[in-house]
């Protein structure tokens, strides 16, 4: 792969080291040389080398973009790889100011509104793993989509304009974990849950936990022509009981199953406050839990026979004995209380990690065939699931350390391994079960992401940690520590740690790196009078020439355009009562020539991008003067950007 600078320019610079701190030692500090400034600073060799391989310069790009979850932020967070700068704060769940996302279009008002749950409002999510569009299962860079589990959903973001379109609420789910992710061809984005509950939403006592709790896993159709998912041809499965973790979709020959972890397979209900043992010792009794491997593709077939779903919460679902007697729906054991479940890129195996058991343990797709078509089962389950055998389908174990959580790959059969309890990261072959070697990270790594990480050809190069904890890292900012995003080299036979990237913003889970050459970004919209949210020239935009006040009885249209360094018109004058609709083009198509649109004391505030339209609908319940302005500042006359809106 591609690195910052040649190994002959890396050298001269070490020798530049070497030499200029022997000849400047004793002149004082020489800021004009590499080995003065290494030698000012007490940096290494080592520092020097991870400083070279990281530092972009002025005007120079990234290599990598890395998309990762904004945790209770509700947002995603773009990030240049190996720079670590980052780009771009996504709105998705929560209102973002800057880019007017929430604050007075109509547009996004619709979208907020789609994510509403049960008639309430919710303006944040605790976003935890976005996943990359796939075709053919290499990452197509078009769209991205990420989960919320606090209140089961998924949104859409267009990786074109980098928004937020849709988002899709998942009524039957108490909370997610399992999603998103996507199958090889983006067919369907699939979420599965955590905490069991009625999925109908009404009320049952923990007494009735078997008999009414329940789990399920959820296939949202995705419309790649029109980049929304369709709730029509969406459905779910219903699973015991268990807490679905993390979950992936099988690839190459395992393309058309997926697989979700399950742990609380002993269906306990906590209760610390009653005597009985608390949710930490109840749900970690068992030594074996379940994986769940389903046939998903088999499963849409069933889904589209009449009689063979359920409507439950006006979504269709596959009731568990419909998934049992189709064969849709296996479980195989895995061990203690299992967190990651990661397909190779060859699709060939699948690694389950254990919170509580100190292995990866890695399973044959092959062996797990056979075993289903032969029926080779230990039993089924307290539903009637069966349970492949354990024996006759693992591939594997190899120790790895304490706590081990996710796996990302890297070409050649390369696998690293998060462990949380040991604060580390594992280098193992998944093809010949060694362990390579270890590098510490600062300090509890959930997550790691790899470039193209869960692709079928991962590129190897970078490792990035996302680390829970920060302690001694950074200035004190505070009892709430930063996140610590550590960047790994792992190009060569050792992983060297190249970079601390502290995120103000907690707590990201997870992240997928794409090249960033597979992007296809826009840097103004296409044309002016596009309105984002359908990704189309809007009939109703005002362009150049068209500014106007029309009265429509009560409402008051108002046509404006925005371009440096005036809003046309000026003047918005109305009643008390009436409802005032603005229509606002930005008309501009110079990259970056971005107007903002606030109203003094309304809430109002729009990012108006080069050659966007936005709508804002409100009604003028106070009499005043409010003045309006541009936020952004856009020109030498910016001030000068404004107006009043005069309601008598
Ligand atoms: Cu391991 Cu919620 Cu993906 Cu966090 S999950 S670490
Ligand atoms: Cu337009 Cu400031």
């Amino acid at each position: 792969m591609k690195r910052i600078g040649s190994r002959s320019h890396l050298a001269l610079v070490l020798a530049a080291v070497a030499f200029v701190g022997l000849s400047a030692c004793r002149a004082g500090v020489d800021t004009t040389s590499v080995g003065g400034v290494a030698e000012a600073r007490e940096l290494s060799e080592a520092d020097v080398l991870a400083a070279a391989k990281t530092y972009v310069p002025t005007g120079r790009m990234d290599e990598y973009l890395m998309f990762s979850s904004g945790g209770h932020s509700g947002q995603v967070l773009v990030i240049g790889i190996p720079s670590m700068r980052l780009l771009k704060v996504i709105g998705v769940f929560t209102p973002e100011p800057w880019q007017g996302y929430g604050y007075g279009a109509e547009e996004h008002k619709e979208l907020m509104a789609s994510g509403e749950m049960s008639g309430h409002e919710i303006t944040w999510g605790d976003t935890h793993h976005p996943a990359l569009s796939e075709t053919d299962g290499d990452y197509d860079g078009q769209f991205l989509f990420i989960n919320d589990k606090a209140n089961p959903r998924i949104a859409v973001i267009d990786l074109r304009d980098m928004e937020t379109k849709q988002i899709v609420t998942d009524p039957l789910m108490g909370s997610n974990h399992g999603g998103a992710f996507v199958t090889p061809n983006t067919e369907y984005v699939i979420e599965a849950s955590q905490y069991a509950a009625p999925l109908d939403g009404s009320y049952a006592s923990l007494d009735e936990y078997k008999d009414k709790y329940r789990g399920a896993v959820t296939l949202f159709k995705f419309d790649r022509e029109r980049g929304r998912i369709d709730l029509d041809q969406s459905f779910s499965i219903e699973l015991p009981p268990y807490w679905q973790d993390l979950s992936d979709a099988g690839k190459g020959p395992s393309a058309g199953w997926m697989f979700l972890n399950s742990f609380n397979t002993e269906m306990a209900t906590g209760g610390i406050e009653s005597g009985n043992p608390p949710f930490e010792a109840g749900v970690s009794q068992n030594d074996m839990d379940y994986l769940a491997i389903i046939n998903w593709e088999q499963a849409a077939d069933v889904a589209a026979q009449p009689g063979k779903t359920v409507t439950i919460q006006g979504r269709r679902v596959i009731p568990m004995a419909t998934a049992v007697s189709e064969g849709l729906l296996y479980f195989v054991p895995e061990p203690k209380s299992p967190h990651g479940i990661d397909v190779t890129p060859d699709g060939t195996k699948m690694v389950v990690s254990g919170k509580l058991d100190p292995h990866a343990t890695v399973y044959s797709w092959e062996k797990i065939q056979a075993a289903i078509a032969n029926s080779q089962f230990s039993g089924e389950d307290e539903y009637g699931v069966p349970i492949l055998d354990f024996d006759a389908v693992i591939e594997g174990q190899l120790e790895l350390g304490l706590g081990p959580l996710h796996t990302q790959y890297a070409p050649d059969g390369m696998a690293f391994t998060s462990l949380f309890l040991e604060s580390a990261v594992a280098k193992w072959n998944y093809e010949t079960l060694e362990l390579l070697e270890k590098q510490e990270v600062h300090y509890n790594v959930g997550h790691i992401a790899t470039a193209e990480g869960d692709t079928k050809s991962p590129d190897g190069g970078y490792l990035v940690s996302l680390n829970k904890w920060a302690i001694d890292r950074f200035h004190p900012v505070g009892p709430l520590h930063p996140q610590n995003f550590q960047l790994v080299d792992i190009s060569g036979p050792e992983m060297a740690l190249l970079y601390d990237s502290p995120i103000g913003i907690g707590e990201p889970h997870y992240a997928q790196i794409i090249k960033a050459d597979k992007l296809n970004v826009w840097t103004t919209y296409p044309e002016v009078g596009w309105d984002p949210h359908t990704m189309a020239k809007a009939e109703s935009a005002p362009l150049a020439g068209d500014e106007r006040i029309e009265r429509r009885g009560n409402e008051v249209h108002v046509f404006m355009t925005a371009i440096r360094s005036h809003f046309t018109p000026e003047h918005i004058t109305v009643n008390r009562g009436d409802e005032v609709v603005l229509h606002i083009t930005n008309i501009e198509l110079a990259q970056d020539a971005t107007h903002g649109f606030a109203i003094d004391k309304h809430n109002v505030n729009l990012s108006l991008e080069p050659g966007e339209t936005q709508t804002v609908r409100f009604v003028a319940d106070r009499a005043g003067v409010f003045p309006f302005y541009c936020t952004e500042f856009c020109s030498a006359l910016h001030l000068e950007m404004a107006g009043y809106l005069l309601v008598k």
